[in-house]
């Protein structure tokens, strides 16, 4: 069941672009720690986590280790959500800030193990609790590709924007409205049997699009789709590290973002798109999914 998600406390309003600025610094701090410590990284320490695909580095940690220590500084009381070490509690009766910091410190470990230029660290502020789906909001953010360097932010109701060598620009998702001519980009699971019915659902979704593509970082695909170089993205079982800053980002950009049932004991899928392809394009993922499962033994 999805919850309503929480408002914006008016009282935050007023200090979301420095909560954005704090993003942006910290994915770029993180960033730049990930790409120079690379060779070592991959030599020295690749350890598995849900199934033999599901690679950490030694680099996950130290980057997440150093997010946490920045914000502890920067934004001292706040709770940290990271995809290495889980939730640091707030201790005491009362915390002093609505904000949860959720931060991906590599989404796109695969491709950063191979040396494939599409990892990002995603650094998100949401309010309400991100560890319960649906109750909880992101109101600050900030994707960064340490190898292009590739800066996306925003803020709720600031636009996005992207930051590159070339400058900073806002941006703006396809008007595409017809799933023939839909780019869609998408991902799969660790687990071989959710990717047995992500590739079943993959059947019929292929031959109704324009065509699909597979980045490796579900952060980066939201930021493509606020970018316009893909039209959509959806993808089932994603974790709220690696879409909190991107979510924002993708809706700043005049997405549509939301998540879907996944069928009992499954995961929900996240889905964003042009507002005018996404009731089509809804059904068409989340009955192919349903389908599949049913097809799946
Ligand atoms: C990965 C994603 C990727 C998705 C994988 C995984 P990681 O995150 O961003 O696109 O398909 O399921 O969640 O493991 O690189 O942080």
């Amino acid at each position: 069941m999805s919850r309503q998600r929480p408002e914006v406390p008016a009282e935050l309003r007023v200090a979301l672009p420095a909560l954005r600025d704090i993003a942006v610094d910290m994915a770029v701090g993180a960033g730049e720690l990930v790409r120079a410590g690379r060779a070592d990284a991959v030599a020295h320490a690749v350890a598995t986590k849900s199934t033999r695909t599901d690679v950490v580095t030694v680099m996950d940690r130290l980057s997440e280790d150093y997010l946490r220590r920045r914000l502890a500084v920067e934004r001292p009381g706040e709770a940290v959500l990271g995809e290495e070490a889980g939730i640091d509690k707030i201790r005491g009766a009362k915390r002093a800030s609505p904000v949860t910091w959720v931060v991906d410190p590599i989404d796109g470990t695969v491709n950063y193990l191979y040396g494939r230029p599409e990892y990002a660290v995603s650094v998100a502020a949401v309010v309400g609790d991100p560890t319960v789906e649906g109750a909880w909001r992101p109101v600050a953010g900030a994707v960064a590709n340490p190898e292009t360097g590739q800066v996306y932010h925003a803020y709720d109701g600031g636009g996005a924007h992207l930051r590159d060598r070339a400058g900073a620009r806002p941006l703006a998702v396809t008007d595409v409205a017809e799933l023939a001519v839909a780019l869609l980009a998408t991902g799969f699971g660790y687990a071989a049997d959710v990717r047995r019915e992500q590739a079943r659902a993959l059947v019929e979704i292929l031959p109704a699009v324009r065509d699909i593509r597979r980045g490796g970082s579900a952060a980066l695909d939201l930021c493509a789709v606020a970018s316009g170089v893909v039209d959509a993205y959806a993808e089932r079982g994603v974790h709220v590290w690696d879409v909190a800053a991107g979510w924002l980002i993708a809706t700043e950009a005049g997405a549509e973002v939301l998540t879907w049932d996944g069928g009992p004991g499954r995961p929900r899928g996240i889905l964003a798109a042009p507002p005018p392809l996404l009731a089509e394009l809804l059904e068409l993922i989340s009955g192919a999914h349903q389908r599949a499962r049913s097809a799946t033994p």
